[in-house]
């Protein structure tokens, strides 16, 4: 099968159909909404709000193929039996995980703060996948699900980059995985963290894997296709 060639950084990434999947982690209200855990935990949570736009068109032209996607959202179950005490504790926030706030229960599956933000919502047939950690990897079937889907190559939008984004990236890199960010489909509270988090990964030769842009990866699907169709026609019987 033909690839599509992502421009990217620390070089050309070769998309595979049939074994690339959409990663699209913890795009929550509770991180980019007003009154959640992000803000609870004194942050801007405006600083997110870049990041949707691209992730939807991502999705859009993902989902236009028919690949699959994979969400994620950083949650717990309402008796915080999968939250350690060592992470509910840590620092002082203005609210804990598990306590009450204007979007429900932080971080509590089933709380409206634990949705993923409409404009990013799951489609009928998309994995969600629901992780205790802040790497996707940790006490959950990701892995069984991208084995199952035969995938080698996961592409990654969500928040935070310097957080879930980076640990599901190290985890995914550790497992065999070629490992793609999407620059602008990603966000953290701290710009300079983001710009940092993608040197990390690119550096030595792509050590944790690779970034580009959205418009490069949408550029990769628009050649592939126009590819695709005069494959298509030069492939039509002779008259
Ligand atoms: N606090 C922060 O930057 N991130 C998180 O707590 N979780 C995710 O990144 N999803």
């Amino acid at each position: 099968m033909t690839s599509l060639v992502v421009v990217a950084r620390p070089f050309d990434f070769a998309l595979q159909p049939g074994r690339a999947v959409l990663l699209v982690i913890d795009m929550q209200r509770d991180f980019i909404e007003p009154g959640g855990f992000g803000a609870s935990l004194g942050n801007d949570v405006s600083l997110l709000q870049a990041a949707v736009a691209p992730t939807r068109a991502l999705l859009d032209a993902w989902r236009a193929r028919g690949w699959p996607v994979i969400h994620t959202r950083e949650s717990h179950a309402p008796d915080l039996s999968d939250c350690p005490p060592a992470k509910r504790l840590r620092g002082s926030p203005a609210l804990r995980i598990g306590d009450p706030g204007p979007m429900g229960r932080l971080l509590v599956r089933g709380a409206p703060g634990c949705e993923i933000v409409p404009a990013l919502a799951p489609l009928p047939g998309e994995t969600v996948i629901d992780k205790p950690g802040k790497g996707a990897f940790h006490a959950t079937p990701l892995q069984a699900r991208l084995q199952a889907l035969g995938a080698t190559q996961i592409v990654f939008a969500g928040v935070t980059t310097e957080v879930c984004v980076q640990s599901t990236m190290r985890e995914a890199n550790d497992r065999g995985y070629d490992c793609l960010l999407v620059e602008d489909a990603t966000a953290s509270y701290f710009p300079a963290f983001k710009a940092a988090a993608v040197e990390m990964i690119v550096a030595q030769g792509g050590i944790v894997g690779w970034a580009a842009p959205l418009a490069a990866v949408l550029s990769a699907f628009t050649a592939f296709s126009a590819f695709s169709a005069s494959s298509a026609l030069s492939a039509q019987p002779a008259r």
